[in-house]
């Protein structure tokens, strides 16, 4: 009987362990990078990254047709002479002169909410990097030139990640480059949508929508599995609730290099 006892025990751990080494760790910390000025590809951080795919939209084919994405809102505003305001991120026309009136860019078309939505299906899986570049509000009630912006991002199930806000603008609504900047997040679980809000506009712009899924293990350490043997099942119900409660942590970086 006691050896059967002794079974049974070493049988249930032996499948919690092989779930939990085989299950991605859930609920990862959302990061929050810090807006920073971009103008161009290079300045993003999340460039030089190793990544399973990584997709960058410019726009400048006149499409939102990168793999695996669709947007709620937005349309393209195209360079033209009569077209004072398109402002693309600096680079797209070939020269950074500090004006992206020659790109294209996705335009909010009198809605203050963007949202983009990654199909996994398409993607083989999540991305874990978001980015967007704002590129420039017109109209708002902050004052013209001036807004406040939100970026929150979403998980597999539509659960909200958190918001980043900050206040951008250098109150001129053409195509002036300076106060461009990056929003982004990750989240190596997956993220499934985010959100670019102007509560206070509906006339404002976007760029360089970036998304990638980083070659990362998210399973825990052998340290950690072997302190597992030790402590028997216990061990696993405290892991998981250091899990569950690590769900809610969220962190802001300044722009620093991403390591993976
Ligand atoms: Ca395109
Ligand atoms: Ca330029
Ligand atoms: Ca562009
Ligand atoms: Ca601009």
């Amino acid at each position: 009987m006691m050896k059967k006892l002794s079974k049974m025990t070493a049988t249930v751990l032996f499948m919690a362990l092989s779930s939990i080494a085989t299950t991605p760790v859930a609920n990862a910390v959302t990061t929050y990078l810090e807006p920073s000025p971009y103008k161009s590809f290079d300045d993003s951080p999340f460039k030089g990254g190793n990544y399973s795919y990584f997709n960058l939209e410019n726009f400048e084919d006149g499409l939102l047709n990168t793999p695996g994405v669709t947007a709620s809102n937005g349309v393209i505003n195209s360079p033209s002479p009569l077209n004072i305001s398109t402002d693309s991120v600096d680079s797209d026309d070939r020269v950074i002169d500090g004006s992206g009136l020659n790109g294209y860019s996705w335009y909010s078309a009198n809605k203050s909410t963007m949202r983009f939505s990654f199909n996994a299906s398409v993607l083989g899986a999540l991305p874990t990097n978001v980015g967007i570049v704002w590129t420039d509000v017109g109209f708002s009630n902050t004052g013209l030139g001036f807004g406040n912006v939100n970026l929150e991002a979403f998980d597999a199930l539509g659960t909200s990640l958190g918001v980043l806000g900050s206040i951008v603008g250098d109150g001129d609504f053409r195509g002036q480059t300076a106060e461009d900047r990056f929003f982004g997040a990750i989240n190596l679980d997956g993220i499934s949508a985010i959100e670019i809000r102007m509560l206070d506009s509906t006339d404002w712009e976007v760029d360089h929508l970036q998304y990638g899924r980083a070659n990362s293990q998210s399973v825990p350490e052998p340290s950690f599995l072997l302190g597992l043997f030790a402590v028997g099942a216990m061990g696993i119900g405290l892991r998981l609730q250091c899990q569950r409660k690590s769900a809610s942590k969220i962190k802001v970086l300044s722009r620093t290099p991403i390591q993976y």
